[in-house]
């Protein structure tokens, strides 16, 4: 709408409080929009645009991990060498199991096979020798702790622990778990991903990455 000349500019007197509460709920609005779009169209550019947009801060403390058919959200985290995180990795697929591993160089040679495979996607899991705490265990399929130091929070049969393949968290539908961790001295980009039904969620989308920055 054009202005007229003579129109004096509106300033409404607003408490510092009040507009900080408001541009607070603006930037909410906009994260709000992303995540409905990503959930309509899972689309990759579209968080690239929206990572571009929104940058990466650096997380601490607790952090959601959303598991969907088939992507995460959030799908790119920056973490900071030395921070305290806490990842609470929950399922949302009502249908579906889905897992959270982490390395570099994944196999893309399992891509093509069909039947059983070796669990072992990555050529290097981040958790090797990552002190790990597990918690709050609801409706976990298995849990793989492969070379990390876990401390299991609460009896460890509730975390089915199995062996062979990477660290892996896997979820039932619905289900949820607490991994609180220190972040290793592994700056650089680290990838995540599921490779349930044979890699299938993985080249569907399911993954992310991880930028860790020195301390
Ligand atoms: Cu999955």
């Amino acid at each position: 709408m054009n202005k007229l000349p003579n129109e004096p500019p509106v300033e409404p007197e607003i408490p510092e409080e009040q507009q900080w509460s408001r541009r607070q709920f603006l930037v909410g609005s906009a994260a709000l929009g992303v995540a409905g779009a990503v959930t309509l169209f899972g689309r990759q550019a579209l968080v690239d645009a929206a990572r571009g947009l929104f940058g990466s801060p650096v997380s601490s403390g607790t952090v959601h991990l959303y598991a969907y058919d088939y992507y995460y959200i959030p799908n790119y985290m920056t973490w900071r060498v030395g921070d305290q995180m806490d990842i609470i990795f929950q399922n949302q697929s009502h249908t579906h199991w889905h897992e959270w591993t982490m390395g570099r160089h994944v196999n893309e040679a399992y891509f093509q096979a069909f039947g059983n495979l070796p669990a072992d996607a990555w050529a290097e899991d981040f958790w090797d020798g990552v002190p790990v705490t597990l918690s709050d265990p609801y409706n976990i399929d298995n849990f793989v702790p492969n070379k990390a130091i876990v401390t299991y929070d609460g009896p460890k049969a509730l975390f089915n622990i199995q062996t062979g393949g990477d660290f892996s968290p896997t979820l039932k539908p619905g289900g949820s778990i607490h991994i609180s961790f220190t972040v290793p001295n592994k700056p650089g980009i680290w990838d995540y991903g599921c490779f349930v039904q044979q890699y299938i969620h993985y080249r569907t989308g399911m993954r992310g990455k991880v930028m860790i920055l020195p301390a």
